[in-house]
């Protein structure tokens, strides 16, 4: 789904708007994907999976960090996270469905965070951009 101009004001009303570091939703979402789908774990049996370690957060970080170069440059997601869409799909093989796991915890940190400015069209809104960065993330798998 296209990201139309109230979308793209949307997004960068609300990350205005956060009572925290945009980075620091990472860490968030990332601990609540690991609790919520389980399975999950299995990509990152390396780290040290207790709900808020330094791997988790640090982890978590990244991922924010990319997701903010993402919503810099809303009409070349592909081209600003085109090595990370490689590195998903011929390096850690990650399955596709998780990215719309990651998308709905993404939600609910979101939604904790904006609390009341948390509206329907904001959610519609990041629920786009999430759609567009788990596509370009995983379109090498085709
Ligand atoms: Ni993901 C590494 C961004 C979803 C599993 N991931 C990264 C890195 C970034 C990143 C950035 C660090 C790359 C580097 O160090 O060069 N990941 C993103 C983004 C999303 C995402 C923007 C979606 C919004 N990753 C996922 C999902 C999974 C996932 C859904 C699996 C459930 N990612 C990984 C794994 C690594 C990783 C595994 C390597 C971690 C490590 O350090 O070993």
């Amino acid at each position: 789904m296209v990201l139309n101009a109230e979308d793209r004001r949307l997004l960068q009303a609300s990350v205005g708007k956060l009572d925290c570091r945009f980075e620091e939703l990472g860490g968030d979402a990332l601990n609540r994907l690991l609790i919520v789908y389980p399975r999950t774990k299995t990509y990152f049996s390396h780290f040290n999976l207790t709900p808020g370690s330094k791997d988790i957060l640090h982890q978590g970080e990244k991922v924010a960090k990319a997701l903010e170069s993402a919503l810099k440059h809303v009409d070349n997601i592909r081209g600003e996270l085109c090595q990370l869409s490689d590195l998903h799909a011929y390096n850690l093989r990650v399955d596709p469905v998780n990215f719309q796991m990651l998308t709905k915890c993404f939600h609910v940190v979101l939604a904790c965070h904006l609390r009341g400015e948390y509206n329907a069209c904001t959610y519609l809104a990041w629920d786009k951009f999430m759609e567009q960065v788990s596509e370009v993330l995983s379109e090498k798998y085709r």
